[in-house]
């Protein structure tokens, strides 16, 4: 409104100006009135209301709330299941030992003991049991390996032994010590020695009952043939009556009270 009047105040001034110049020149302005005032209509009318806007943008993040009071602590809950069964401890040590008990109460006197007989049964059971050992020795020696030829089986026994407990000992189980009478039998129980990886074993030769004149040990005759090393039998010391192999097959006399390893030989027929 007050600029309004401002305007109204100029345009009343111009107009004042304006007559004063046609007072002063009527040559030039015959029609004064026919003066263009420039005045401002009316105010129009109050216009439609315009849309609602777009929303505005969302406002700033407020400053945090003060912390709440603590609640209520909840009951208890109800019991879980087992857990898995633990590895096992180690094993204590061992306790003391306890105090001893009460003496217990005589016991029902006993009956008259006859001891004797079962003193010799039980010595009976003690040779059973001691020649079922040898046997079982014996059965062990045989699943090792024997060796035969048409005629015979031979053995070796790896048990040390002198000459006549030896010989005992195949007689025992229905043989002999071996008697080679042949170069084949010969050649078979030496290579018997060598594959053993032994050196020598007792043979069933002797010169027991004549000093000199060796004879297989069933007392059959020696023949043509022998196998004695050189410079054997030499009967050394005075006392060299029994005989061994060593592995080339070759024969010497040496003393029946020394021990060895033996072979023992079976005849087919009766074996
Ligand atoms: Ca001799
Ligand atoms: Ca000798």
């Amino acid at each position: 409104m007050r600029g309004d009047l401002f305007l109204l105040d100029g345009l009343i001034s111009l107009l004042w100006l304006s007559l004063l110049r046609s007072a002063h020149s009527q040559h030039i302005a015959e029609e004064p009135c026919s003066l263009q005032i420039l005045i401002p209509g009316l105010k129009g009318d109050v216009g439609d209301r315009g849309e609602k806007g777009a929303p505005g943008r969302p406002g700033r993040a407020g400053p945090p709330g003060e912390t709440g009071n603590p609640g209520v602590k909840g009951q208890k809950g109800l019991m879980g299941r087992h857990g898995k069964i633990g590895p096992i401890g180690s094993k204590g040590e061992k306790g003391d030992m306890g105090d001893g008990g009460p003496q217990g109460p005589n016991g029902e006197p006993g009956l008259p003991c006859e001891c004797a007989p079962l003193r010799k049964m039980i010595g009976e059971m003690d040779i059973l049991v001691s020649h079922l050992t040898n046997e079982l020795k014996f059965i062990k020696n045989a699943v090792t390996g024997v060796k035969e030829t048409e005629n015979k089986i031979y053995m070796l026994v790896k048990e040390e032994k002198r000459y006549t407990e030896a010989e005992a000992y195949c007689q025992g189980r229905g043989g002999h010590l071996s008697m080679p009478k042949d170069e084949a039998s010969n050649g078979v129980i030496a290579s018997y020695i060598s594959q053993a990886g032994l050196s020598r074993v007792f043979i069933g030769i002797n010169d027991l009952d004549r000093e000199g004149h060796f004879a297989y040990v069933d007392r059959s005759p020696m023949t043509t043939f022998n196998k004695w090393r050189g410079g054997e039998p030499n009967n050394a010391y005075d006392e060299e009556d029994c005989a061994e192999m060593v592995a080339t097959g070759g024969w010497n006399d040496v003393a029946c009270h020394i021990t060895m390893y033996f072979v023992c030989e079976f005849d087919k027929d009766s074996a």
